[in-house]
């Protein structure tokens, strides 16, 4: 029995933040499916967005707010740091990813791919793929070489921001361009290793989109 519910579907990357910030901190939770056809659901989200949050009378959207509240709420190992430049470290990368990495690595090629592929017969567009990939190369060097500074994106500890990109970079690499991506940035792809192996990680894997192809 809880009193903490997520409202999303296991695939959105923002939903798996917040299930993964749950589970480092140990807190059980009920994820309940959003029925997109459901005109009350305006009422849990106002954007009709997701995730949305409840924890008793506490009602949240947003993944920022909700994955913070649930680092200072519960119990569990702290994913926001102390010292204010290294938090400032962890909101800096949180507002890139939500920003420069959801724009053109998210909407413009996992999307394309896996969920509403624009190109001739339902196929994934190659032109915007292509054009998307060169600023992907671009995103993917800046953050590959932060980590070769460091083993997560704010310091030595994983924090909210390893948990806003991580996501992103599962689907990146499962994408026909992500062998080749995570090759020409190690360090990226040491992270994202060091980050799979990780309990909230495995615990979260999406399944595959809906009617989505199994190769
Ligand atoms: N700023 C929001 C972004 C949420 C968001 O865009 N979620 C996506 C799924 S990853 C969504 O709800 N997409 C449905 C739609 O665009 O209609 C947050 O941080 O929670």
């Amino acid at each position: 029995m809880t009193d903490v519910t997520v409202y999303g579907v296991p695939q959105s990357t923002f939903v798996r933040t917040v299930r993964m910030t749950l589970e480092e901190k140990g807190v059980p939770y009920d994820l309940q499916l959003v029925q997109w056809s459901d005109p009350d659901y305006e009422r849990i989200h106002p954007f009709r967005r997701m995730p949305a949050f409840r924890h008793g009378d506490v009602r949240l959207f947003e993944s920022l707010a909700i994955a913070g509240y649930v680092d200072e709420v519960f119990a569990g190992p702290r994913l926001q740091p102390a010292e204010a430049s290294s938090r400032a470290l962890m909101r800096q990368w949180i507002s890139a990813v939500c920003d420069y990495i959801v724009a053109d690595v998210t909407r413009r090629y996992i999307v394309e791919y896996v969920l509403r592929p624009s190109g001739p017969d339902g196929t994934p567009d190659r032109a915007k793929i292509e054009e998307a990939l060169v600023d992907i190369r671009h995103h993917l060097g800046v953050i590959d070489r932060a980590l070769g500074e460091s083993a997560y994106l704010a310091g030595g500890e994983v924090t909210l921001a390893d948990l806003f990109l991580v996501p992103i970079m599962d689907y990146v690499s499962k994408m026909p361009e992500g062998d080749e991506l995570l090759g020409a940035f190690p360090n990226l792809a040491r992270w994202l290793a060091a980050m799979s192996d990780r309990a909230s990680f495995i615990a979260t894997i999406p399944p595959p989109f809906p009617g989505a192809s199994a190769d």
